[in-house]
């Protein structure tokens, strides 16, 4: 599906960003009560871009009592079809604002304007609208139930990767069906968040029905502990999932976690070998690789792997890293200098798992900014770090396979359930290899495909439960 949407004349191409950002607890930006504040960067210039309000235990308590008085005096209340229109208002403000939104995710997060402008933006915008059209649809959807009710307060903790994107994908299902919400945003990323506090104001939601708390992972803990949270969703790396299913076990919180994978994209002797290429790069190098369901691994079968990895090197050739800003940039800033340094060391162990790095001839940006060639590890074990962890960075670990089942098995063979991807020519084949992958999507001759209407999650450590469609909907509900 094509996202795109040309903006209103209104649009504001301007990236309007202020000096300091306080926290949106009902309805209002106010200060933090220590008074604390910490600086987002640029991860192209290292620069700061605003400092932004950290919160503590006591402004939690605000926002999350904030969210409870809107839940029980307004928002649960009120006609389905009513929370409904507030949820198409902020999806149309996004669309209208959709420029501005776009060049400000690409500031914070470092990530190719293409991409901002084409996916993340306009498939947030969606997001409000699918959700929106819900709102109203909810009695008797769901079978033996009459009138779903919702959960209650929803506390939701999202990542750096997707930051609009992430907030849309936990606040749409959960406001239309009648939760109220306190979010918060990573701390790399916190501006398109708090530029959609904005876009929650405009849209003239009633006070305290969203709620944004900036800060690190002490707010976050805060946030899915609190007593008066009654549904968690999380998305973020499996250690600090774990690290919220034990804090949460013996509570009756609901709850879901989107955590990491290490999909492996699956390419057959009979495939499109030109087509699954580009499946491959964009599996993989879409967003600097930031991606928990990217296709991180490329399996390929032993008779073709010499010609795709030749036509895989060539195209990785043409790759351009640089500002993320430049509409000719594919593969962006690295997220943080956090980041950079965990995808080095990722780097650094390569000929010590007896896997070969290889990388293209491109330039890196001289200067400020955190960096990173797009790289293959050909040849690497099963059992190599390379294969079995979760790298988060433009890094494809190569390996090959001979039958249909070596591939299935090699697939199936990491910690991780998120995604895969298949490449063949035969039905067959696809149905075969889509249904023997044990994860919760799988795409066939294509990758990182998303609707609104489609549920998202993972099993073994990929998580719990399911985020978009009407699946992710029920995560919201009581069922009676
Ligand atoms: O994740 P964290 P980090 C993976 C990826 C990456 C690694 C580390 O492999 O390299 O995780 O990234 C908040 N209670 N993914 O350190 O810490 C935190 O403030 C509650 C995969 O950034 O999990 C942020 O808002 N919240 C992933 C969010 O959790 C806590 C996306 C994610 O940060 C918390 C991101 C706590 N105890 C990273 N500690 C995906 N599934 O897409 C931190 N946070």
């Amino acid at each position: 599906t094509d996202w795109s949407y040309d903006p209103a004349p209104e649009s504001t191409s301007h990236a309007q960003i202020d000096e300091q950002y306080g926290l949106f607890i009902g309805g209002q930006f106010v200060a933090p009560q220590s008074g604390k504040y910490f600086d987002t960067l640029s991860p192209s210039s290292e620069q700061k871009l605003a400092s932004v309000a950290e919160a503590g235990q006591a402004d939690v308590d605000a926002a999350v009592a904030a969210a409870r008085q809107a839940y029980d005096n307004v928002w649960s209340k009120m006609p389905a079809a009513d929370r409904g229109k507030y949820l198409y208002r902020i999806a149309r403000i996004l669309q209208e604002r959709a420029r501005e939104f776009a060049v400000i995710e690409s500031m914070d997060g470092g990530k190719p304007i293409r991409e901002s402008r084409d996916i993340d933006i306009p498939l947030a915008a969606a997001h409000f609208f699918y959700y929106a059209g819900w709102a109203d649809k909810l009695d008797y959807t769901f079978p033996g139930s009459k009138k779903p009710q919702p959960v209650g307060v929803a506390g939701q903790v999202i990542p750096w990767n997707f930051p609009l994107l992430m907030a849309a994908w936990k606040l749409a299902p959960a406001l239309a069906c009648g939760n109220t919400v306190v979010l918060k945003p990573a701390e790399t990323t916190p501006l398109t968040a708090l530029k959609l506090a904005e876009v929650i104001r405009d849209a003239e939601l009633p006070e305290g029905v969203v709620n944004i708390v900036t800060g690190a992972g002490a707010t976050g803990a805060a946030l899915v502990e609190h007593p008066g949270v009654d549904k968690v969703a999380f998305t973020g790396s499996t250690a600090v999932g774990k690290r919220i299913m034990q804090a949460l076990a013996g509570t009756k919180k609901k709850y879901t976690l989107e955590l990491g994978g290490k999909a492996a994209n699956i390419v057959f002797d009979d495939a499109p070998i030109d087509q699954a290429v580009e499946g491959i790069v964009n599996g993989i190098f879409f967003n600097q690789g930031h991606v928990c369901c990217a296709g991180s691994r490329l399996l390929v079968q032993e008779s073709i792997a010499d010609r795709l990895i030749r036509k895989l090197q060539d195209r990785m050739q043409t790759l351009i890293v640089g500002d993320p800003l430049d509409k000719n940039t594919d593969i962006g800033a690295i997220n943080s200098s956090m980041q950079l340094e965990k995808i080095n060391g990722y780097l650094a162990l390569g000929s010590d798992d007896g896997a070969e790095l290889w990388q293209p001839e491109c330039a890196l940006p001289s200067g400020q900014g955190y960096w990173c060639k797009p790289s293959l590890f050909l040849g690497a074990s099963q059992s190599s770090r390379v294969v079995q962890e979760e790298i988060f960075g433009p890094v494809l670990a190569v390996q090959t396979f001979r039958t249909v089942e070596e591939a299935v098995t090699k697939a199936n063979n990491t910690p991780y359930g998120l995604s895969g991807g298949v490449w063949t020519d035969k039905g067959s084949k696809i149905f075969k290899v889509t249904s023997a992958i044990n994860a919760g999507v799988v795409w066939a001759n294509t990758f990182n495909k998303f609707d609104p209407g489609s549920p998202f999650g993972g099993v073994k450590e990929s998580g719990v439960g399911r985020e978009g469609g009407l699946q992710g909907l029920k995560e919201y509900c009581v069922l009676n």
